[in-house]
């Protein structure tokens, strides 16, 4: 009743960022990401028949707030598997944890992909990625590796919300600068930003009628490996998503100074040919995407940004995947 997996953040390029239900976590939009490599989460599950409770431990600490996520998910797969087998969850990651690198993403994955197998369930990926969906929306796409897609779904009960790969990796291996500008947790989970958006944005509606077409703008790109398209629609969904945010009420100002010097720097090596181009989620980290022969110029560039803490580099990786515990 163990097993152990990993499974690595993925970064969106055509972004989500709202609920069409909160119960099931089913998104407003769909969404496509790219999955890294050299950072990642690794989950030890046992269950133990006779146990009630469940004890979680997270980078060798309990926490919280992150350990009741963690029992709601174990609940979901204790449901499936008509058990209830209190459980003990060991995880690691080996990047800094609610500092806008989607740890949740990669969490959420490793801890289905592992528990689904301690438990003996028989699941599919895709099985998988929605139950990882209904723990964290972004951790669907992260069990499949590469370019990944996660669908809108139409079904109310949220089965066809599920993600699918739509180019590995090795494919088009393109790589990633990740520019830390602050290691302090954020003021406004992805959650509770979404929800305040929805409310009281006046740009909602044009968020998600206009989400389609970028969709399909950046499944061309991939499947075409256009650089420059995968460039011009990743910058534009993800203004796009801060635009929507910013005029929420309170706004969402996700950035600091040096966010927004991290993009300004990564448009002028654009300019003068260098293939990057950048994208910011729900923190102050900026990813800027580059073929690999430009990796080095861009990590450069971004540590010579004032307030630029660390540079961290990676390149795009495989889906989630068992480990020896
Ligand atoms: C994304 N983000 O597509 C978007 C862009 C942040 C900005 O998915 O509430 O942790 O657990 O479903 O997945 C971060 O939100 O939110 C996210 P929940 P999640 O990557």
């Amino acid at each position: 009743m163990r097993a152990a997996s990993q499974a690595q953040p993925n970064i969106a390029l055509v972004k989500y960022w709202g609920k069409r239900d909160a119960a099931l976590n089913l998104p407003v939009v769909g969404s496509i990401s790219i999955t890294l490599e050299s950072l990642w989460t690794r989950t030890d599950v046992r269950f133990v028949p006779g146990h009630k409770e469940d004890r979680v431990s997270l980078n060798g600490r309990s926490d919280e707030a992150e350990g009741k996520r963690i029992k709601a998910c174990l609940n979901l797969l204790r449901e499936r598997a008509g058990v209830d087998y209190g459980a003990e969850v060991a995880s690691r990651n080996n990047f800094p944890t609610a500092a806008g690198l989607a740890s949740s993403a990669s969490g959420f994955a490793a801890l289905v992909h592992a528990g689904a197998r301690a438990l003996g369930l028989d699941l599919s990926l895709a099985e998988q990625s929605v139950l990882a969906r209904r723990c964290s929306g972004s951790a669907a796409r992260s069990l499949f590796g590469g370019y990944v897609e996660w669908a809108h779904g139409t079904l109310a009960d949220g089965t066809d919300s599920v993600a699918r790969p739509l180019l590995d990796a090795e494919a088009w291996p393109l790589r990633v600068a990740v520019a830390i500008t602050s290691t302090a947790a954020k003021q406004v989970g992805s959650t509770e930003g979404m929800r305040r958006t929805a409310e009281t944005s006046p740009y909602q509606s044009a968020w998600i009628d206009t989400q389609e077409t970028d969709l399909g703008v950046a499944r061309d790109a991939i499947r075409e490996r256009d650089f420059d398209a995968l460039a011009r629609i990743a910058e534009y969904s993800c203004l796009k998503m801060h635009a929507l945010a910013l005029a929420a009420q309170p706004g969402l100002l996700y950035w600091n100074g040096a966010t927004v010097e991290c993009m300004h720097r990564v448009r002028a090596l654009r300019q003068q040919g260098v293939p990057v181009f950048f994208t910011v989620d729900a923190g102050p980290q900026v990813k800027a995407v580059c073929a690999p022969s430009a990796i080095e110029q861009v990590k450069a560039a971004l540590r010579d940004v004032a307030g630029v803490l660390d540079v961290l580099d990676t390149a795009l990786g495989e889906g989630a995947r068992a480990i020896v515990p």
